[in-house]
């Protein structure tokens, strides 16, 4: 077993690791843009989604090592030039592997791909924006265009492209959250009418139980370390529902703690750990709630069942007719353990659901999130104080950029506002998701594709189909900080717009501007850089869209450039088309934001019978070949998802390496290899394509057996487009069915 991984999180590990960030590179200009991080009139993390206390409780670092990571990434002295470029074959990039390509910094002006040459050259604004809008205006129709958003783009900017590609003609939005909490907005949605989480800050202090559920908070949202901390220290009770044994699930030190620090004492996280099989927390829900309804019926909440919900006799008769024994089969635990939890949950009277990809990345995503709202249904822990529905969501602005309207099956009230807001008639054909946009590409092979931000081709699974499919466009558009794999996909015609980050300082005609963003908890709140930015080419997100738009449907329409000269003009035009952005502009010089209105929250249904709805669904078969494994792929602590910023991953004790997989020992021992073998990893999928990769190292870990652990992106040409949630599309990132080989 590796003895190297951590038991707790944070502590000295945390600091010293934010330190080595800080000196690599640009050491004055990351510290300067560290102080003033998460801060009152200061800039968003561009790190994850998740909130920052009230500015009352802020100290003057109110950062994790992962938002330093982003800094100095952005703040960085490496420059992908276009001398870089004219020296390097876009064939000799591709090979590169992510972390090597991670490193070669930001992106300085503007470039096209010449294919003779396989080489990036520079390339004046005006020009790229004329080749777009000359490719734009001649597509036989508006859906032949596709446009990508990542999460990191602020409301401002995602606003203006979505009202762009309507006005085109299209709701082709495809969106990184297609492949994130697609799958909680589609199950939240239809029963609690909101696709969003419905809890505070506050709730987690107030919390008696807090169930967390496929989650790796110490990596991929530290501060919530902080949070569940608290909530301990105040008697809640913390559960972890997890295959692996992650680090700060286990023990937190804060590394403003310096006592703890110096005699490296953690606090414990989790009261209770269980160690479930990848995709059975269906399975683990329903025997909780089959057990909860058998015998301790009377302890429900009915004042609240009866007032709020919708279907509880058909939920309630759908699960007693489940076989008790199976669920607690399929569920991977001990029937201990289920009357366990279910007792833990009876007990409680304030209850939190927290979850984030092990849950959302499986075919049966959507079903095991209508199953958590179920529980939390059942006592009524929906709209009440320290309790609620809690998706962690990913990208600092993801839920943001849903809320103004980057979706591609948007909504009739949306869509009717926007067109009054706007004078014309926005498209009603819904667009494609990630999945159908990768389909769609690989067989039609002439489209324009666009992206705000983000690196679709390593995000996206089926690498294989997905990087044909993007060399089959007739032109590519990458609006960008840093060079990614993307870019070197080429299609007929490409082209790189180098972007500001948020730390850099964004001057319009009106003056300098600010941006906004909204947190995992629906806060809203502006953002503005402070630094000069990296090359004078540099325009802002908004500003690249606006002149494409401008460029392309001139100014007959919308005229696009008044709106960016003054930022405020474009969250006028939000608010107006969204009444919950009410006095937008006057609200967020408010220093703390905004809460938008979550009617689930205040128990007001917006759902297809106004009542919150229970769902019934059957638990899935997961059983594999004897001699298979069931594989997730995740994040390691250095990398933001396909930016790898180095390649240690220190919390599972793994230095300077990625291409390897987690597996529990006995299993290496059944499956007759050895810890530290070289295997070669095939997946079994339906559409019985053969897919592969080579050469990863066993490591012998403290993981569920059955099961194993790779790194994303390097694991992504395992999984089959096809091998996704049948609702919400979201692929099955976190169970693939997998074989292995020793590598020859
Ligand atoms: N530093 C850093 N921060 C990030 C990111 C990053 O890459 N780096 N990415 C951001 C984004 S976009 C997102 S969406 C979030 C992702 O945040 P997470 O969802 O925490 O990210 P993953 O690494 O995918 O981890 C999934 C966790 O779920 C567990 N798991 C996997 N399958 C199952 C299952 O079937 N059941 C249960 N119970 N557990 C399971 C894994 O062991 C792992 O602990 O983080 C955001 N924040
Ligand atoms: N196998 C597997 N695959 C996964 C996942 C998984 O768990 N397993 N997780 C999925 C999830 S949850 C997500 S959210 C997606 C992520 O998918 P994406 O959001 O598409 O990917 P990122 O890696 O976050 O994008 C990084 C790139 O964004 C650009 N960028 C960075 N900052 C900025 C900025 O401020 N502005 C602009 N315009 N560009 C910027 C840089 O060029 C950088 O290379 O990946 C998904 N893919
Ligand atoms: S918890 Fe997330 S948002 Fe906060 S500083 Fe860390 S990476 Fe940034
Ligand atoms: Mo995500």
């Amino acid at each position: 077993m590796n003895k190297e991984n951590l038991t707790y999180a944070g502590g000295a590990g945390a600091l010293s690791s934010s330190i080595k960030f800080i000196l690599r590179d640009d050491f004055i200009k990351s510290s300067k843009s560290l102080l003033k991080l998460n801060q009152v009139k200061g800039c968003d993390c561009p790190g994850c989604a998740w909130p920052d206390p009230n500015p009352k409780e802020r100290s003057f670092a109110e950062f994790c090592e992962n938002g330093v990571k982003a800094i100095t990434y952005e703040t960085t002295k490496q420059r992908a030039s276009k001398e870089f470029f004219a020296n390097n074959k876009v064939k000799d990039l591709a090979k590169l592997e992510v972390y090597e390509l991670s490193q070669k910094g930001r992106l300085c002006e503007p470039l096209s791909y010449n294919k003779q040459k396989d080489i990036y050259e520079a390339i004046s604004w005006d020009k790229a924006f004329s080749l777009i809008a000359k490719h734009l205006k001649k597509l036989k129709t508006p859906d032949d265009a596709i446009l990508y958003t990542s999460g990191r783009a602020s409301n401002e900017a995602a606003f203006l492209y979505q009202l762009f590609g309507r006005l085109l003609g299209t709701n082709n939005f495809p969106d990184c959250s297609n492949m994130c909490h697609e799958s909680s907005s589609v199950a939240m949605n239809k029963n609690i009418g909101v696709g969003k989480g419905t809890v505070e800050l506050e709730d987690f202090k107030k919390a008696k139980l807090i169930m967390v559920f496929g989650q790796n908070p110490a990596t991929n949202h530290p501060r919530m370390l902080a949070s569940l901390q608290e909530a301990r220290k105040n008697g809640a009770k913390i559960l972890s529902f997890n295959p692996l044994k992650e680090a700060g699930l286990l023990g937190f030190i804060h590394p403003k703690d310096f006592k703890s620090m110096l005699f490296k004492t953690p606090s414990q996280i989790s009261t209770h750990y269980y160690q479930v099989s990848l995709g059975s927390d269906m399975a683990v829900l329903q025997a909780v709630i089959f057990y909860i309804l058998k015998h301790h019926k009377t302890k429900l909440d009915f004042e609240f069942i009866e007032k709020h919900c919708h279907g509880f006799e058909d939920y309630e008769k759908h699960i007693l007719s489940q076989d008790f024994k199976n669920l607690v089969k399929h569920s991977s635990l001990s029937k201990k353990e289920i009357k366990e939890i279910a007792d833990l949950y009876l007990e409680s009277d304030k209850t939190i659901c927290c979850w984030a990809m092990g849950l959302t990345q499986q075919e049966h995503g959507v079903a095991s999130i209508e199953e958590v709202i179920n529980l939390l249904l059942l006592k009524g822990n929906i709209g009440k104080s320290g309790a609620g529905a809690c998706p962690v969501r990913g990208h600092s602005n993801v839920q943001g950029d849903r809320t103004v309207g980057i979706d591609e099956m948007p909504k009739e009230d949306f869509l009717k506002s926007i067109d009054k807001a706007f004078s014309f008639k926005s498209p009603r054909k819904h667009g494609v998701n990630v999945v159908n946009a990768i389909k769609v590409i690989a067989k039609e092979k002439n489209k324009v594709f666009i992206a705000l931000g983000g690196n679709f081709a390593e995000a996206a699974p089926d690498s294989k189909l997905c990087y044909a499919a993007l060399e089959a466009c007739d032109l590519s558009v990458y609006i960008s900080t840093h060079i990614n794999k993307s870019h070197l996909l080429c299609g007929k015609s490409s082209l790189i717009l180098p972007c500001l980050g948020r730390t850099e300082i964004d001057i319009q005609s009106s003056g300098k501007q600010s941006l906004s963003v909204e947190d995992s908890m629906s806060i809203v709140h502006s953002s503005q850089g402070r630094n000069k930015p990296i090359s004078s080419f540099l325009k802002s997100e908004s500003e690249i869209i606006a002149k494409i738009a401008d460029a392309t449907l001139g100014k007959n329409k919308i005229d696009f450039l008044d709106l960016i000269s003054d930022y405020d003009k474009i969250r006028e035009k939000i608010e107006e088309v969204l009444p919950i952005f009410k006095d937008y502009n006057k609200k967020i010089k408010n220093s703390s934001g905004f809460v938008l209105e979550n009617l689930a929250s205040k128990r007001i249904w917006n759902t297809d019978t106004k009542k919150a709805n229970f769902s019934s669904n059957l638990i899935p078969n997961l059983k594999l070949n004897s001699k298979h494994l069931a594989l997730m792929t995740m994040r390691s602590h250095d990398q933001f998802n396909t930016t790898v910023y180095a390649k240690d991953d220190r919390y599972r004790g793994i230095k300077n390496k990625r291409k390897i997989i987690f597996i529990n020992p006995k299993d290496i021992e059944l499956l007759g290899f050895k810890n530290g073998d070289l295997v070669d990893i095939y997946s079994h999928s339906k559409d019985n394509i053969r897919r592969s990769v080579k050469g990863f190292e066993i490591i012998s870990y403290d993981i569920k057996q059955g099961c194993a652990g790779a790194y994303f992106p390097e694991a992504n040409p395992l999984i089959s487009i096809e091998h996704h949630d049948k609702k919400s599309f979201t692929p099955a990132y976190k169970f693939i069915d997998i074989s292995l080989k020793n590598t020859k």
